[in-house]
């Protein structure tokens, strides 16, 4: 059976050899006769904004790692997460759909529901398909069980029951309870004689809260994040007992990265998928002794360095491992950047010059562009040249762009394949594309950005972003005014006209309103 497979991918990517000859300037040859199925991993940061990175211009911060998988293959200047927060992201780059077809698709508390139909086509599913072994390490936040999970048993359904064979996973966040790894559904390390109970109602009697002990913390809360304190953070929602399966904030990095090696040593021999779902620079921000204090930026900068040595780590296991040439890496973030997320953190501080949004206007939970706009990347040492791409691609795409790489014929509702924009051999990407920010949608076709009009603050002021709510209609020329400066929606009302009506097409004429996110 793998032979068969294993010819018919050659045949595929064959075809593909031979269509991409059709021109000159095409010189760039995506595979040859020789080419094995390669592993594909995705490496999904989170919050890391497009001007995080030293390849996407930062100066104050140098991400050499992550430059390095950017010099070294496809560099997307255009290229977006479907939303400007974590879960309806990672709900779309996993199912190729759009996140605001499904109403469950937002920022999720640490006991919510799987909220990815369980017969819903994912990234995985299609691999394993394939022959692909699959799994996850890090970031779930996509929901758990089906209501009332008992986190003392075996939590299903899960990653494992939409496509994954195997999960190292956090639940939701590294601010939400339950503060606990979760592998292939079980709490990791759980002393049954000291179960876990978690709610995000009501306190437990006797535990301590940020909110009534903040002397027992040693980060402060600034907005939410006043429930339950671990490990001197106090998080969102109430926790008690699994006191040695708790994890370790500052070693949780180094503990993915192991996991993510073993699973990448284990698997080598075969196909694989893995989806390496790191938790920075996302809050709280907790850096390993090592590497506090390195970036002269505060925790925020700390974790980026953080980050990005874990990459350098995970690529030379890849090296190390022979598998490098073989291994087509997608790396991006799941939404725009934020500095004060709801901890004093000392990241607004000593933020000095640093725009983690680069020449972007708005950040996390913005229709603005930096809410969306992320770093995107395309690597494949030998297979993919080293180029710059402006095409327009949303990590939407990616199931269906997969499924074309590996020979499948599955694709996702929304999700366009842009195998050969992904391979650096066109330019021609999506044409357009809904974002999405909190329940509210916008519009991107070509170069123009259209923003139909919200009710509520302009700026949500807890996190100092301006989020793109207008009582007007907004529409911004993005070659000319990429930081979103001049709203043309008065000047140039036909090509306002077009978006709209093309938005509409799309996306009805409603909207659901703005999540109640406690940001004010
Ligand atoms: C918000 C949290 C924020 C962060 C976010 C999810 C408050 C006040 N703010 O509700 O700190 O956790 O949810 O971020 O609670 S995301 O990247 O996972 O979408
Ligand atoms: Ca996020």
């Amino acid at each position: 059976m793998e032979i068969i497979k294993r010819n018919l991918f050659q045949a595929t990517m064959m075809v593909l050899l031979l269509v991409g000859c059709k021109s000159k300037e095409e010189k760039v040859v995506i595979a040859d006769e020789t080419t094995k199925k390669p592993n594909i991993v995705f490496i999904y940061m989170d919050d890391l904004g497009y001007g995080d990175m030293s390849a996407y211009g930062a100066t104050e911060i140098s991400t050499p790692n992550m430059d390095a998988l950017a010099q070294g293959g496809i560099q997307f200047t255009n290229g977006y997460a479907s939303s400007a927060t974590c879960t309806p992201s990672r709900y779309a780059i996993l199912t190729g759909r759009y996140p605001w077809r499904n109403k469950d698709a937002k920022i999720l508390p640490g006991t919510a529901p799987l909220i990815i139909d369980t017969t819903q086509m994912t990234v995985p599913k299609m691999l394993q398909g394939e022959g692909y072994t699959t799994g996850i390490v890090g970031k779930w936040h996509l929901g758990l069980g089906s209501g009332n999970v008992n986190w003392n048993e075996r939590v299903s359904p899960g990653p494992n029951e939409v496509g994954f064979d195997y999960s190292y996973i956090l639940a939701a966040t590294q601010d939400r309870v339950p503060t606990v790894y979760i592998a292939d559904g079980y709490v990791d390390g759980l002393d049954p004689n000291d179960p876990i109970e978690v709610s995000y109602k009501e306190n437990f009697e006797g535990e301590p809260t940020g909110l009534d002990n903040p002397e027992l913390t040693t980060m402060k809360w600034h907005h939410g994040h006043n429930n339950s304190i671990v490990n001197g953070v106090p998080r969102i929602g109430y926790m008690k007992g699994g006191e040695a399966a708790k994890w370790s904030d500052v070693d949780m990095a180094d503990h993915f990265l192991a996991k993510a090696q073993q699973y990448v040593k284990e698997h080598k021999s075969k196909p694989f998928f893995l989806y390496y779902a790191l938790q920075q620079p996302h809050v709280p921000r907790t850096p390993h002794p090592r590497f506090a204090g390195k970036s002269g930026m505060g925790p925020r900068g700390d974790v980026i360095l953080e980050a990005d040595w874990m990459i350098g780590e995970f690529m030379k296991t890849l090296e190390d491992e022979g598998i490098l040439e073989n291994t087509l890496i997608v790396f991006s973030s799941d939404n725009g950047p934020v500095v004060n997320d709801g901890y004093y953190d000392d990241s607004v501080e000593k933020l000095g010059n640093h725009t983690p949004s680069g020449i972007l206007r708005g950040g996390k939970y913005s229709l603005f562009d930096a809410g969306t706009r992320v770093p995107f990347i395309t690597y494949w040492k030998g297979t993919i040249a080293p180029g710059k791409s402006d095409a327009l691609v949303c990590q939407i795409d990616l199931l269906t762009s997969m499924a074309t790489l590996v020979g499948s014929d599955k694709k996702g509702e929304d999700s366009e394949d842009l195998l050969e924009v992904f391979m650096g051999k066109s330019k021609d990407g999506r044409k357009e594309l809904v974002l999405e920010a909190t329940s509210r949608t916008a519009f991107r076709k070509g170069n123009w950005a259209m923003i139909p009009p919200y009710k509520g603050p302009a700026v949500i002021k807890s996190v100092n972003i301006e989020i793109g709510n207008s009582k007007e209609y907004q529409l911004y020329d993005l070659e000319k005014d990429p930081s979103q400066k001049a709203n043309l929606a008065k000047s140039n009302p036909e090509k306002l006209r077009e978006l709209i009506a093309d938005f509409e097409k799309i996306r009805g004429n409603s909207n659901n309103g703005i999540q109640d996110l406690e940001l004010k």
